[in-house]
């Protein structure tokens, strides 16, 4: 004889309430840069990062903190976050508006390690009281200021 089960055995557990087993640590890396005429060593950086930590956020230099770095890029903020953003090592981009902001931005996210190319090395040491603080090679051979110096050199020729 089926027995008819009372209601709260029917009912679906409400969300939240079945215990969910302790999710894994995901590491979380961030980096900063100015990518002006996005190319592949700015590429390559995001790829060799997500192939050490979990998740990748990246902070893109304005055009304001760039003048501040005496730095000025052939492409405008709005469009360097899209093309940042549209990578696909990429899962979060924020603004970079001033030199000061990393210990901020380190707390605010939980990173786990601060990564830089290998032109920064031991240029943010200081944060490693905060997390891991890590400098890998460059690509070789390329650079927005080669592109740009390239580019420029092609022109003149046409003359
Ligand atoms: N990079 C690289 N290989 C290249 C060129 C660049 O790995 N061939 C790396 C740089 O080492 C840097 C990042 O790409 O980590 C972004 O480089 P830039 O756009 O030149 O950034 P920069 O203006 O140096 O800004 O607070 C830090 C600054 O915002 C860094």
């Amino acid at each position: 004889m089926n027995l008819p089960l009372p209601a709260h055995l029917l009912a679906r557990p409400a969300m939240g309430s079945v215990p969910r087993q302790p999710t894994e640590h995901r590491t979380v890396a961030l980096t900063y840069g100015t990518y002006d005429l996005f190319h592949i060593g700015h590429v390559r950086l995001f790829e060799r990062i997500r192939q050490r930590y979990d998740r990748l956020i990246v902070a893109v230099s304005t055009d304001q903190f760039n003048a501040i770095k005496g730095k000025q890029s052939v492409v405008p903020f709005e469009d360097r976050v899209a093309m940042v953003k549209a990578c696909r090592y990429v899962d979060e981009v924020i603004a970079e508006e001033a030199w000061n902001q990393k210990p901020r931005d380190i707390r605010a996210f939980g990173v786990d390690a601060l990564v830089m190319g290998s032109d920064w090395t031991d240029r943010f040491n200081e944060f490693k009281t905060l997390c891991d603080v890590v400098y890998l090679p460059r690509t070789e051979g390329v650079s927005t200021t080669e592109l740009k110096a390239d580019v420029l050199a092609r022109v003149k020729a046409l003359g």
